[in-house]
């Protein structure tokens, strides 16, 4: 497995790099040790960055913002364009990459690479479309229009389940609107950072653009402290737990700066009694399996109508004993391992509270046993994918909380009503979805009333994971309100000017105010 990192790293001219170390795997102070969530083994080394090294990359930053700001947007547009096709290239080893550092099937390492490469694109198209309005005044001879204006450093804080591909949501459209870029990545992931942003500054540097894409990989206490009270970044956008939110908008609030927070979701899929029940039989099992449950959008809770539910459950029961797990490099596996031992130890505390209270585990339920992995004898953190049916009672305390594994709490429901009503009795408001073919109960849970779905994404024949680019991405309540990627997003990016112009040469209030001087 070392040699696949160093393979990788060489296919991506990572060899030299000064912060990883393939050789010297010992732990020490000023490092964070890679660990094979397949192997449980340590890879590789990396060194942390301290507070000496924060204070440059931040100066280094905002000083890349003032030159940057003065690149035409279409010009700098030119340059993600640039970044895209670079990573286009690369995609295939960095999607090895993060499989291989954060355990996630290898199609879907590949697929996340490629929504960076979706998102450069979009933002390529953006740079040349970063419009304002214009508005009429209510005075004669005087005009007024808004103006998109860069807005700074922005710091970026990502988690390790989308450890490429939520920065580049980020990153990209910063970009094109004229602001650099400082991201902390999670420690659980810093090889796919290091390779990542290299990769960008490369493209950058040579095209004239040095600093515009920084990096600082470190302790939360020394490295992401110091960012979110930082006055050079005006806008801070993290991806991660509700805890981390509240924290991390609690600091950026109290300097009144900007948050993007892109947080925790509780996301549930209704299965109707007239839905095709073999499209949601398969979207249930990517969205709750995929990522081995680790991401903010995998299918936590289902909702099955009385009349298909047993039904259902034996069919998905049936599915889940036909998916591989193990090694995510390999061939056929949709489940590769949890990220760490502690993720292990969370599933197991979330399976053991679901059953004292009355939940009954029709699928997995454990840990994987080595023997069972493809190919066996696995050393990492593997789990079964599990099925928890809650009681008749409905009650399970448990599904109100997020465990990033793959448990899926499954319950039944009457009437549509009832389970919009439950779907929207979460903490979370992320993502939602529906099967059905009665367009009446799609469009009640679309309701534009805002009475259906209360997240941030509504999906009809369609699972809770896997948002294009296209569309805004984030979601309420507890999720934070962020929204990032596709859409308008890229305001958030962006300070606006309100500009009034007079051009009568004498002054007229607004409101009619009249000044007898
Ligand atoms: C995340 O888990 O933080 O919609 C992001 C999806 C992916 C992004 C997930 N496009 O599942």
């Amino acid at each position: 497995m070392a040699s696949e990192l160093a393979s990788i790293l060489n296919t991506l001219g990572l060899t030299d790099d000064p912060r990883i170390s393939l050789d010297r795997l010992e732990p020490g102070a000023g490092f964070v040790l890679c660990e094979n969530p397949t192997t449980g083994e340590a890879m590789a080394r990396v060194r942390l960055d301290d507070a000496d090294a924060y204070e440059r990359a931040a100066s280094e930053a905002h000083a890349a913002f003032l030159r940057w700001r003065t690149v035409p947007a279409p010009v700098r547009g030119q340059v993600v364009r640039a970044i895209g096709d670079e990573l286009r290239v690369h995609r295939d080893a960095l999607g090895r990459l993060v499989s291989l550092e954060v355990g996630k099937s290898l199609p879907e390492g590949i697929g996340e690479v490629q929504e960076t490469v979706d998102i450069a694109d979009f933002a390529v198209g953006l740079s040349r479309q970063l419009y304002g309005l214009t508005m009429p005044s209510e005075r004669a001879m005087h005009a007024m229009r808004e103006q998109w204006l860069p807005l700074g450093a922005i710091g970026v804080i990502t988690a390790f389940n989308f450890p490429n591909a939520v920065w580049g949501w980020n990153a990209m459209l910063a970009a094109v609107c004229g602001d650099s870029v400082l991201w902390k990545p999670s420690l659980l992931a810093p090889l796919t950072a290091i390779a990542t942003n290299t990769i960008c500054q490369r493209v950058a540097s040579r095209m004239g653009h040095e600093g515009v894409f920084g990096l600082v990989i470190g302790e939360d206490q020394v490295v992401g402290e110091r960012m979110i009270a930082d006055k050079r970044f005006p806008l801070i956008s993290a991806t991660g737990s509700c805890r981390m939110g509240r924290h991390v908008g609690g600091v950026v609030a109290q300097r009144l700066g900007r948050c993007l927070l892109e947080l925790g979701g509780n996301n549930a899929l209704i299965v109707e009694r007239d839905a095709d029940l073999d499209l949601a039989l398969k979207s249930v099992v990517f969205g709750a399996i995929g990522t081995a449950g680790q991401r903010c959008t995998t299918t936590r809770r289902l909702y099955l109508h009385e009349s298909i539910a047993d039904e259902f459950c034996e069919r998905l029961v049936r599915a889940y004993a036909s998916v591989k797990v193990g090694d995510p490099l390999a061939k056929g596996v949709l489940c590769g391992p949890l990220v760490s031992a502690a993720a292990v130890e969370g599933f197991e505390s979330a399976v053991a509270a679901a059953k004292s209270q009355g939940g009954e585990v029709l699928a997995g339920g454990s840990r994987a046993e080595a023997s069972e992995l493809t190919p066996p004898g696995l050393g990492g953190h593997f789990v079964r994918p599990t099925i928890v049916r809650a009681p008749a009672s409905g009650e399970l305390p448990i599904a109100r909380e997020e465990t990033f594994a793959p448990i899926l709490y499954v319950f039944t429901f009457k009437t549509l009503e009832e389970a919009i009503a439950k779907q929207n009795d979460a903490d979370q408001g992320l993502s939602s979805a529906i099967f059905t073919e009665s367009a009446r109960s799609a469009e009640r849970f679309l309701d534009p009333s805002g009475a259906g779905s209360d997240c941030g994404l509504a999906y009809v024949n369609l699972g809770t994971s896997g948002a294009e680019i296209g569309g805004a991405f984030g979601g309420e309540k507890d999720t934070g309100g962020g929204r990032e990627s596709g859409s308008d997003s890229w305001k958030a990016y962006m300070r606006r000017q309100t500009c009034s112009v007079n051009f009568s040469g004498e002054l007229r209030l607004a409101q009619g105010i009249e000044l007898d001087l």
